[in-house]
């Protein structure tokens, strides 16, 4: 299991916090997802054989926000 670390900027509120959480949770591969709108970053526990970091930094993307992965 791996954890990735996404900073994503866009998210304004609990609603958006809930989009992410929710975009992450649903890939295949995903275990864990933990969201901080303060901080700005989505913490994610997953499967790397399954999902690369750079897929999750994608479905973001796709969902309307800036994701880039934290180093
Ligand atoms: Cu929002």
């Amino acid at each position: 299991m791996a954890t990735s670390t996404l900073n994503i900027q866009g998210m304004t509120c609990g609603g958006c916090v809930r989009s992410v959480t929710n975009a992450l949770q649903g890939i295949a591969g995903v275990s864990t997802v933990a969201v901080n709108l303060a901080a700005a970053k989505a913490t994610v526990e997953h499967d790397a054989a399954v999902i690369s970091p750079q897929a999750l930094v994608e479905v973001v993307d796709d969902i309307g926000f800036e994701a880039s992965l934290a180093a």
